[in-house]
């Protein structure tokens, strides 16, 4: 029998699903997505994980929400009675709800939530509904800033004046040493791993920080094993090796950061003109020249010392004649190499965990094989002391020099675009939510912590908030206390998530849409981050498929509710396509370039380096930052009351900080990415659950045989909120008193008869349950999932 060749289409584009954005080819036969492969000619296009090649399972799920969905029975019943509603019906139900509250309450009372870009396609439309949030008028955006993305995108911002990684991301085509700390790319983002692998290859070299030996720090020259959350002392014992051996770029420290400025002994303050005669200018700074043996003024408009800087000095007491006595001061970097001085690598060991003579060998080789290239992520960002840990390190990074040099943290050239997050008319915004209690945190961005929403709520502090727009995010479960959570958005006047499959966070939603995945959607994207020329790279990803049911892409959504919001003008009457080409204005490349060319356009951009030493205005570029150097020694932070060099402050549930707490628990609790899952979510998919059916605890076997323990044993994660259940897994790497979990157990999967957790359950498995709220980093809010404490117990019949 003759059967018909089947026609087989193979679409170029990318993976969405996940940071890495995979360059990709859409295999589809017979109109149908069959399979998702590499495509080794884009540049993060060398391999796929088991998630990406999983795509059109997620695509063709049963579980996909097909159709908008409205509530009809009230919050907290068990059947929430979805009903079928019309898409004009929702958008329009949920316009009036909006414009209802604003008018009411003010926009502010309504918040944003948006599930983080790099655990999903968020990323298509992010900046779109940043941009609906300004139209809207409301300064409250949830998107893991707490959880995931303050000390890469914005604690930096007070040492750099721009995020380092994030913005500046590592050279690793062509870095001598790679520093990854707290960051896994083997797991959470493959085009990383594989330009790792390459840069091995070519004999840089690498040094891993990570409790656990994950990853690529199996082939490290060192592994540094950290107590979790003791990242700051380590930090700051490789600064204290580097300044006393003198491995550290003198002339990159005179030049380029605030080192040489003077401080007050008197107040802390950084000595400025101002100080030495009333005429003088408080914005003018003054340094010690030790050729002249006197002060010189640093302006920082002009960007250079009267008299250069090749004699300033780094260490030192001086003393100046100011016209009420005499002033003591000291250098910034001075004080620096004396706050590393109490972190010795014996001293540090001792709070770290970490070797001394280990200290001594990273600290070597961060100096000799410079330029070094760094990234730092989750391991240290969901920390109590999660800003000092990061100040820590972007100190630490100073010192080498290599700061925007080839092979080191580079900002690659991208092609130009309008900035389409921001409102051409903005309106005033209120303060956000958590401005008044850490103003110098995520709030100052218009970021806000899911705990902020939960109080908004609950307690209207600092003032209500009474409606929510979500676009994905699965808050329940990506944040520590989720009971309360609950509680919270069950109390709000209204509710609209989109997202593709009915999470135990939507279910608590009035209005519920169905939103397009990747892979039935066009994107644009505008760089792809791991090489310059990557990052040169512009692709319009053509959909693969017709959305399934009457699902529609996140973007779309944006425009159809703007326009129903009254903020058509903001949004091109709906008309994406001339947003898009507003959007692309700046940049050579236009919509039309993009449709003929699917895999992609190299815009016409070339990466310069050590662009801060280039001239604007006749001084150079410096940094964004007060003193327009990069600032060892913030006066910002002091003028917040907090420290302005970093230091080390112990995790604040840890052995040495609660041995009440420890008495019970005595475990470290930290946790990590599942290689097969994306955070909270594809538990569903077959062909990935089938690999790990079960939540599992990795401990050490001592910490197991003293505990009755076996490998694979169900165990109860216990800690002082509460507890949960995992599988025991076996890890003789780590260190007998810390333990890793896994977050985002809820979703079952029926084809392999894998079960569900009830996330709000001690029969369940959700590790956020047990983690609390209460003890948060003062500066940007961050939660202690990295470090806890926990006791953990074999099940039976009384456990
Ligand atoms: N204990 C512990 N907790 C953690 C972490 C941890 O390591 N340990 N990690 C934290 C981190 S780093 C983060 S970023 C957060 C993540 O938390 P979230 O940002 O909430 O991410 P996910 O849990 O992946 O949930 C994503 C949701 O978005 C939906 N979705 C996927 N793609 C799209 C899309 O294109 N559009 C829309 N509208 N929806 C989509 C998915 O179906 C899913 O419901 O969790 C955090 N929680
Ligand atoms: N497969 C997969 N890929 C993902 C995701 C996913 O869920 N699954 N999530 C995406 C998201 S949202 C993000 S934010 C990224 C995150 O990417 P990563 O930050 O790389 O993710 P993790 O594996 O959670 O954490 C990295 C390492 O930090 C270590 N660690 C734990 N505690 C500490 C500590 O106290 N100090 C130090 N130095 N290290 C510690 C862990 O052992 C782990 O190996 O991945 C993205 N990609
Ligand atoms: S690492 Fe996997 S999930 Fe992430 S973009 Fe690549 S293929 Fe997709
Ligand atoms: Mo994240």
């Amino acid at each position: 029998m003759a059967s018909e060749k089947p026609s087989i289409e193979r679409i170029p584009g990318y993976c969405a699903l996940c940071v890495s954005r995979c360059g990709s080819i859409a295999v589809v036969e017979n109109g149908r997505f069959v399979g998702l492969e590499p495509d080794p000619s884009h540049p993060t296009g060398q391999a796929l994980c088991a998630k990406g090649r999983a795509a059109p399972e997620l695509v063709y799920h049963a579980d996909r929400l097909l159709y908008p969905l409205q509530r009809t029975r009230p919050k907290g019943d068990p059947d929430p009675g979805w009903r079928r509603i019309t898409w004009d019906e929702a958008l329009d139900l949920t316009a009036t709800r909006l414009r209802q509250l604003a008018q009411a309450y003010g926009p502010e009372s309504v918040a944003f939530s948006v599930a983080s870009p790099s655990t999903s396609a968020s990323v298509d439309s992010t900046l779109w509904i940043e941009r609906l949030m300004r139209a809207f008028g409301s300064p409250n955006l949830s998107m893991s800033m707490e959880l995931c993305g303050w000390g890469r995108y914005l604690a930096t911002v007070y040492t750099y004046g721009a995020s380092v990684p994030g913005a500046y991301m590592p050279d690793l085509e062509h870095a001598g040493c790679i520093l990854f700390w707290g960051y896994n790319p083997n797991v959470a983002r493959l085009s990383h791993a594989t330009a790792t692998m390459a840069a091995l290859k070519r004999g840089a070299r690498l040094i891993v920080v990570d409790p656990r030996r994950a990853g690529l720090a199996g082939r490290a020259d060192v592994w540094l094993q950290v107590r979790p959350g003791a990242d700051a002392a380590l930090a700051l014992a490789l600064a204290h090796v580097m300044i006393e051996r003198g491995w550290y770029d003198r002339d990159f420290i005179r030049e380029w950061t605030n080192g040489p400025l003077l401080v007050r002994a008197d107040n802390g303050r950084l000595l400025t003109e101002y100080d030495l005669s009333a005429e003088g200018s408080a914005q003018r700074y003054v340094a010690w020249n030790e050729a002249k043996r006197g002060p010189v003024l640093y302006d920082p408009s002009l960007g250079r010392y009267a008299g250069g800087s090749s004699d300033l000095a780094l260490f030192g007491v001086f003393t100046v004649d100011a016209p009420q006595g005499k002033l003591v001061c000291r250098p910034a970097f001075d004080h620096l190499a004396e706050a590393c001085r109490r972190y010795s690598p014996e001293a540090a060991a001792a709070i770290c965990s970490v070797e001394p003579g280990q200290i001594e060998h990273a600290a070597q080789l961060l100096w000799e094989a410079r330029p070094v290239a760094y990234y730092a992520w989750s391991g240290v960002e969901q920390q109590t002391n999660a800003t000092q840990i990061a100040r820590a390190i972007a100190q630490l990074y100073a010192l080498t020099g290599s700061f925007d040099t080839k092979g080191g943290n580079v900002l690659f050239a991208a092609a130009p675009t309008a900035n389409v997050a921001a409102v051409t008319a903005p309106a005033p915004l209120a303060p956000a939510l958590g401005l008044a209690d850490r103003p110098l945190g995520p709030s100052r961005w218009q970021h806000v912590t899911s705990d902020e929403i939960y109080r908004a709520i609950l307690e209207q502090q600092p003032y209500a908030v009474r409606g929510l727009v979500g676009f994905g995010a699965n808050l329940l479960v990506a944040h520590a206390d989720g009971r309360r959570g609950r509680e919270a958005l069950a109390a709000l006047d209204f509710y609209v998530h989109a997202d593709l499959f009915m999470n135990p966070t939507a279910e608590l939603a009035d209005i519920v849409l169905p939103v397009a995945s990747a892979f039935e959607r066009e994107a644009l994207k505008i760089g792809f981050e791991v090489s310059a020329a990557a990052q040169a790279l512009v692709q319009l990803r053509r959909p693969v498929v017709a959305p399934r049911g009457e699902a529609r892409s996140d973007t779309a959504i944006v425009f159809d509710l703007a326009c129903r919001l009254g903020l058509g003008s903001e949004f091109w009457e709906g008309d994406v396509d001339a947003a898009y080409r507003y959007q692309l204005g700046p940049s050579d490349v236009s919509l039309e370039t993009l449709r003929e060319q699917p895999g992609g356009v190299r815009a016409p951009v070339q990466t310069r380096y050590r662009k801060f030493a280039g001239q604007r205005d006749g001084a150079p570029q410096g940094f964004a930052t007060p003193t327009h150097k990069v600032e060892l020694y913030s006066e910002t932070l002091l003028a917040h009351g907090y420290s302005p060099l970093p230091e080390h402050v112990e995790p604040l549930v840890s052995p040495q900080a609660r041995p009440d707490i420890a008495e019970h628990y005595p475990l470290i609790l930290t946790c990590a990415k599942h290689t097969l899952f994306c955070e909270s979510q594809h538990r569903g998919l077959p062909s990935l659950r089938r690999h790990a059916l079960d939540p599992e605890v990795e401990l050490h076997p001592l910490a197991a045989s003293e505990r009755g323990i076996r490998a694979g044993d169900w165990v109860r994660i216990e800690t002082s909120q509460g507890s949960v259940q995992a599988r025991a897994r076996l890890n003789d790497a780590l260190a007998p008193n810390v333990v890793c979990g896994q977050h985002g157990w809820w979703q079952s999967c029926p084809e392999i008869g894998a079960p569900g957790y009830d996330p709000f359950s001690r029969d369940g498995a959700n590790l956020n349950l047990i983690i609390g709220n209460e003890a948060i980093d003062p500066i940007s809010g961050s939660v202690p999932h990295r470090a806890y404490l926990c006791q953990i117990r074999r099940m039976g019949p009384d456990v």
